[in-house]
Order: structure tokens, then sequence, then C-alpha cells
């Protein structure tokens, strides 16, 4: 059974500790991007693992050159347990963020690197796609730990995880974006994560929605 990623992408401190914490006892993890961090600050990763005691991943979709990930990855990781960059950048830049990563856990402190492959929106077959297989191929050369795939493309996400076989798979897509559970499950084992933001935090009652997708999983 895969495990269940919360996307916290409110813009409301009170509101994201709130629901992280009614929410807790159904997910695994929590994922803060953007949304969260600029209408806050990057202090609120530390002050939701605080308040829940959850592995939180922080989702900047890092893509730059490497001398500028190095930066962004070291700030981050300062914070998060794990963070997600592209791959679409290239080795070197994905590799810059791998080498912070190393720093870290060379002082016993475990951080993850999860790159995008194909993201699960309908743009993403344009430019993305075509790519996708590629940079999985590149996530088993560089041994990151996981891969972001598709769950809108169940197809997709069973060829992505199969060629980075390695990795484990967080995936987004079910929920609000119309992605197939079902389908996901054949796909997904128990190291994987089922990505699920809006579909838990929209509902009237966050704390039975968790539940609710726990309970599918
Ligand atoms: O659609 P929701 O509300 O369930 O939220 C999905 C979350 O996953 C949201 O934070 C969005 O930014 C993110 N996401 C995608 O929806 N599609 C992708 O391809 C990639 C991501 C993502 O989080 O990438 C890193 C995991």
């Amino acid at each position: 059974m895969p495990k269940l990623m919360l996307a916290l992408d409110v813009l409301d401190e009170s509101e994201a500790i709130k629901i992280s914490e009614e929410t807790s006892e159904y997910v695994d993890c929590i994922k803060i991007g953007y949304p969260l961090v600029l209408a806050t600050d990057l202090g609120i990763i530390k002050r939701i693992k605080e308040k829940t005691n959850k592995e939180v991943i922080c989702d900047f979709k890092v893509a730059d050159i490497p001398a500028t990930n190095e930066k962004i990855a070291r700030l981050t990781l300062n914070y998060a347990d794990g963070i997600i960059c592209q791959g679409f950048v290239g080795l070197d830049s994905v590799k810059a963020i791998i080498n912070v990563a190393e720093e870290y856990k060379q002082v016993g402190n475990s951080k993850k690197v999860i790159m995008v492959t194909e993201m699960s929106h309908e743009g993403a077959k344009s430019f993305m796609q075509p790519i996708a297989n590629e940079i999985a191929k590149m996530a088993g050369k560089l041994n990151v730990d996981g891969i972001v795939a598709p769950s809108t493309r169940p197809t997709r996400l069973k060829e992505l995880k199969e060629i980075a076989n390695n990795a484990f798979v967080i995936s987004p897509g079910v929920g609000a974006q119309g992605g197939d559970l079902q389908e996901v499950l054949k796909v997904l084992d128990e190291n994987d994560y089922v990505i699920v933001g809006r579909a838990i935090y929209l509902n009237e009652n966050p704390k039975e929605s968790a539940k609710k997708y726990k309970e599918l999983l």
C-alpha cells in the first residue's frame, strides 16, 4: 500500500497548522511548496514539523544552474527532510543538489532528493512527455531517492516507475485533477506516495477526507 502525502498549498499559517494537525493521524508526509512558503516564510517548514512530527518535503521544483541549485538546496535542506527538483535542467544541476544532500548525510542527517520526470497537467504533454523517459533514466544514473510521475496518466506512471526502478515514486493527480486512484494503486507499491492536496484541504472536513484517502490506500 502506498503512503499518503498531503500537499499543503494553503496560504495562511494558522489554517496550515490546523489542517496538518487535524490530518496528521492519516498522513505519512507533508509537502510544502511556494504557495505556503511565500505566504509565510521558510521557517514554516520547521513549525509544521514541530506541530506534526511528520516528514516534510519541500517542493520548490528547483530548476537552475548548478551553482544556484546548490544555494537553494542548502537553504531548503536546513529545514526540510527532502527537496524536489526538476530533472529537465540536466545532470549537473541535479547533481549539485545531491551533493548538498550528501553533505547532510555525512553528519548523520538523511535528506531526500526527489526529481520531477513528467508533470500531471495537460500542458506537460507538449514538452515534458517527449523527454520524460530520458529524465527517468537519469534518475537511475544519479541514484536520486525518488521521482515525481503523474497519477493523471497511469500508463505513463507505470513506464516511468519501471525506468527509474531504484527510486520511489511520489505521484500527484488524484482528487482535484481527476486521476483514477484504483488504476494508480495497480502501479504503486509500499515505497511510493500518492499526493493529495485540494481534495483534503478544501474539503469541509479535512480530517475525514484524509481518513478516507488513507483507507482507500
Ligand atoms: O491537485 P492537488 O490539489 O491534489 O495538488 C497536487 C499537488 O501536487 C500540488 O502541490 C501541485 O503543485 C503538485 N504537483 C502536481 O500537481 N503535478 C505535478 O506534476 C507535480 C506536482 C508536484 O508536487 O511536484 C512535486 C511532487
